[in-house]
């Protein structure tokens, strides 16, 4: 992409109205844009990463064996009074009506919707295991939306439900979420840490919060310092078998970290001192097992083995698809702005030319545009007549983690400069080496 063909409305001001670095420079990065209070458009460049997370999100369901579906946003409430959600929802559901004077809700969570369908389509214990999950908006009347897209009214959220015949085959199915959610926040650069929680509205009393630590966090946490220490890493994971998916579940789950709602002072006191920890985290997933709540109130049943009727085991399991990009910038930025991890990041590289109007300069940022984008990689270049300065802050906002400055002094010595927005290191190399090294460093991930 040229910059100057494309849309991105930078801010030069600092939103007033934004109390939270990422809130800010998602703004000041033209990336959203406000609709009303907790409702946003997505601007080009927010659109990418919200892409590029729906992307790796999808990646890592698919090889758990989960199954994309798509529900629709409008829900019809006597699917909601069936499982007796309806009345105890309150007031953070969007209630309508249509023309017909039928009640409708935009759905703050689909576990009744996906449970219709189950139940209108299977009916033998032989086509189980199955979990469909969805990406899809959701709304929640939060009585105080805030912090930008970190706590909106309507947002983006990866839904899965799992059904299963028992409870230890759901069990299976909340373990191998657990494990598709660590490498889905590894590979967004996050360490995202399981802590106990509580069902809430959702339900189920087995359940787990994914949380990124940071100051700005929504919720408190309690936890054992241990386990920040541990990462999944690109250990090789076979999402059927049980054993080895319920090894991870201990490995993450079994030292103390819980959410404020379920935190007990006395079992915390059993950690060793040195290692108990108080912090803010932001909620990026969770996680429950609620076995037969919705299946036995809406009439979810398969027959099994001995030809009886039982309800099945269910669980939901959620990702904050668009709150990842509020986290995502509170776990990286400096005071210049965004860093992405290279896994999301909305372009790969950055081009600045600084002498626009330069022939030498001008041919080898096209070559450079050519060659990059031949390796499959998105580069965005900055064309645009404007002082070097200009376009070096406006690199640093965005945040590309790679920029490839182009200047017809460099060209003379047949060098261009590759520079790490997280480091500040810079390397000289010939343009052709330069997008060798892009092509290494983009294959890791
Ligand atoms: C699990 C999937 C559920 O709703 N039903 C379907 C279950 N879980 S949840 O924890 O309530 O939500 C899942 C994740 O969605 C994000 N989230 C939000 N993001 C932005 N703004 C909001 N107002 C908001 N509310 C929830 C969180 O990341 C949460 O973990």
């Amino acid at each position: 992409m040229r910059l100057s063909r494309y849309f991105l409305p930078v801010l030069k001001e600092t939103p007033s109205e934004a109390q939270i670095v990422s809130h800010r420079l998602m703004l000041r990065a033209g990336m959203i844009k406000q609709a009303s209070a907790g409702i946003y458009s997505w601007l080009p460049l927010g659109l990418k990463v919200l892409q590029n997370i729906e992307r790796i999100v999808h990646e890592e369901q698919a090889k758990a064996g989960h199954i994309p579906v798509l529900m629709p946003t409008l829900q019809s409430a006597d699917l909601w009074r069936e499982s007796g959600r309806y009345d105890d929802y309150g007031d953070e559901m969007l209630r309508l009506s249509d023309r017909h004077g039928r009640d409708m809700l935009y759905g703050p969570t689909n576990e009744e919707q996906i449970t219709d369908i189950f139940r209108s389509h299977i009916n033998s214990y032989k086509d189980l295991p199955l979990t469909l999950y969805q990406i899809q908006w959701k709304f929640r009347d939060e009585v105080r939306p805030r912090f930008g897209v970190m706590r909106g009214r309507e947002f983006l959220m990866k839904d899965g439900y799992n059904f299963d015949l028992t409870k230890e085959d759901a069990l299976h199915a909340y373990n191998r979420h657990l494990v598709a959610y660590l490498r889905t926040y590894e590979r967004m650069g996050l360490q995202a840490i399981p802590m106990r929680a509580d069902g809430g509205p959702v339900g189920g009393d087995y359940t787990h919060e994914f949380l990124v630590l940071a100051e700005t966090g929504e919720s408190e946490v309690f936890y054992d310092s241990a386990v920040t220490e541990l990462s999944f890493g690109d250990r090789e994971i076979d999402f059927d078998n049980v054993e080895q998916c319920a090894s991870v579940l201990e490995e993450f789950t079994s030292r103390y970290a819980r959410t404020d709602e379920t935190h007990d002072e006395a079992l915390f006191n059993e950690v060793p001192e040195e290692r108990r920890a108080t912090a803010r985290g932001i909620e990026v997933g969770q996680i429950f097992y609620f076995g037969t709540k919705y299946s036995e109130s809406m009439g979810a049943t398969v027959v099994n083995a001995d030809q009886k009727h039982v309800p099945v085991h269910m669980g939901s399991h959620g990702i904050g698809v668009s709150r990842l990009l509020g986290a995502i910038i509170e776990a990286s930025h400096d005071d210049k702005g965004i860093i992405w991890p290279e896994g999301v990041t909305p372009f790969h590289v950055g081009i600045v030319n600084l002498k626009q109007g330069d022939e030498a300069a001008d041919a080898a940022c096209e070559a450079l545009y050519k060659s990059v984008s031949a390796l499959g990689l998105e580069p965005l270049y900055d064309d645009r007549k404007e002082r070097a300065g200009g376009k070096f802050a406006t690199m640093d906002l965005i945040g590309l983690p790679w920029r490839i400055t182009v200047g017809p002094r460099g060209l003379k010595n047949g060098v261009v400069e590759l520079t790490s927005r997280r480091t500040g290191e810079s390397e000289e190399l010939t343009p052709e080496l330069a997008a060798a090294r892009l092509a290494e460093i983009y294959a890791q991930h």
